[in-house]
């Protein structure tokens, strides 16, 4: 659109020609952030009064595990741009780290001027748009995608738009030729363009059938053309299901890779490193090796009747993979990084036990008094901040968490990445396809 465009070019003017003036301003007080170009001001009691009439907007929520949310953050975002609208995201709502621990801003996670300086389009967040202490219940329509890809539920995804943002939503269902293999019971992946195809006024009306009436005010409302919504864009890829897996992703690519810690974030984590390996305080941080173990229920139960002991990896395949990455390391850099981190959701303190008898370094968390200093979110943040600074990690197979952190260490330390297999005792062994299997 014209209009965003414009938003776009006066967002660049101010960063590749900041004025004398605009510099010493700078050093009085940090200037409001030009991505709030975007809205006509602070929050307002109802979103509806603080978006501008020339530019048009997407939003989308989100119900899984942290990682895989911000994965539906990097689908919103990267949907957003190729529609040129701008996105607005949401707080990050907790699930695995228990529903008590409370939401926690994008923003505070993610540093939200670099990503929109560095992805081109302005990126705003809810509690931007309208202000998260307000009462005003808000009526608006949207499009389920969840409705149109899978036969599970009939009904749209769950979403916390109400307690979030009181939305008052009406959904009207997508078409079913929005699921990459139509009728597939098995992958409900949507493909980018069939979704943004929606946002355009000539296929929208193709498609417009009666929306479900909404579930406060009963109003049934046609999907909106300012902010277009989204119930749920987890599965979505350009070509390949589960695409965050995939070198081409573009939600990757385009998006995600650019979701860079605020520097708060990685200041902090920096502390826990230098502290653990015994660094001065502004000692420099060697480079490390770390290892991200996925041991609780929610993947032990893959293992069946595999011992917990035989489907997991043990120290010594983790030790093998460690001299493996240390030698690519090598080959690559010339540089052999000798200290190891393990970061785990493990909570068998024998197991901990054993990974300090091998020498690695683990952050300790209830020593730091992480959760009281910082919150309950922080455990969890601060251990996937390490796992991405590092130059090399050992992630566990199947998992997002592992799969992120493994793309930051490649894309932005230019590091090693590897998945270690598991699930049976010689899950891994395709590792050393070399040595015979009688030794
Ligand atoms: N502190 C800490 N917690 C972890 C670690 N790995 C997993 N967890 C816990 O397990 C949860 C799993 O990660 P999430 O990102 O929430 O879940 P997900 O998106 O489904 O990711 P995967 O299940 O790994 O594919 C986290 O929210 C944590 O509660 C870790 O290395 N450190
Ligand atoms: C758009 O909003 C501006 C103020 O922000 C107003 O001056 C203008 O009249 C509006 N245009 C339309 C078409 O409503």
């Amino acid at each position: 659109m014209a209009a965003l465009t414009l938003v776009a070019l006066s967002f660049f003017a101010f960063h590749s020609a900041p004025t004398p003036l605009e510099i010493v301003s700078e050093n009085i007080e940090p200037p409001r952030s030009d991505r709030l170009d975007a809205l006509l001001g602070p929050p307002t009691q109802k979103f509806r009064d603080n978006l501008r009439n020339d530019t048009e907007y997407m939003t989308s929520w989100i119900s899984a595990g942290w990682t895989n949310d911000v994965m539906t953050f990097g689908n919103l975002i990267y949907l957003a741009m190729i529609t040129e609208r701008v996105p607005i995201v949401g707080n990050f709502t907790p699930s695995h780290i228990g529903g008590d621990a409370g939401t926690i801003p994008f923003g505070e996670v993610f540093d939200m001027d670099y990503l929109s300086r560095t992805i081109g389009i302005p990126v705003l967040e809810w509690n931007e748009v309208k202000d998260p202490n307000s009462q005003e219940v808000e009526e608006l329509g949207c499009w389920s995608v969840w409705q149109a890809v899978q036969t599970r539920e009939s009904q749209p995804r769950f979403t916390n738009a109400f307690e979030l943002e009181k939305l008052d939503i009406s959904w009207t269902a997508g078409p079913l030729s929005l699921q990459k293999i139509p009728g597939f019971e098995h992958d409900p992946h949507a493909h980018f363009w069939s979704i943004a195809a929606l946002t355009y006024p000539s296929v929208r009306e193709r498609y417009l059938q009666e929306p479900i009436p909404s579930p406060v005010n009963h109003v049934s409302l046609p999907p909106d053309e300012h902010l277009a919504c989204f119930d749920y864009l987890y599965y979505v890829c350009a070509h390949e299901s589960f695409e965050y897996e995939h070198d081409l992703s573009p939600a990757w690519r385009f998006v995600a890779k650019h979701f860079r810690w605020t520097p708060r974030l990685q200041t902090m984590a920096d502390g826990y490193l230098r502290r653990m390996f015994g660094v001065p305080e502004d000692g420099v941080i060697p480079p490390y090796i770390s290892i991200h173990a996925r041991r609780a229920n929610d993947f032990a139960v893959y293992c069946g009747d595999v011992p917990r002991g035989d489907c997991f990896p043990t120290m010594n395949v983790y030790a093998r993979r460690i001299a493996d990455t240390q030698e690519e390391l090598r080959a690559r850099y010339g540089i052999v990084p000798e200290h190891v981190i393990m970061l785990s959701d493990e909570q068998d303190p024998a197991w901990w036990d054993a990974v300090r008898l091998m020498g690695w370094y683990t952050p300790d968390h209830v020593a730091e008094d992480t959760v009281n200093k910082y919150g309950r979110w922080y455990p969890l943040l601060v251990d996937a901040v390490i796992q991405s600074s590092g130059m090399g990690l050992l992630g566990t197979d199947r998992s997002t968490m592992s799969l992120l952190a493994g793309r930051r260490v490649e894309d932005w330390n230019g590091g090693v990445f590897k998945m270690v297999k598991w699930g049976t005792a010689h899950a891994d062994d395709h590792r050393r396809a070399w040595i015979p299997d009688a030794i």
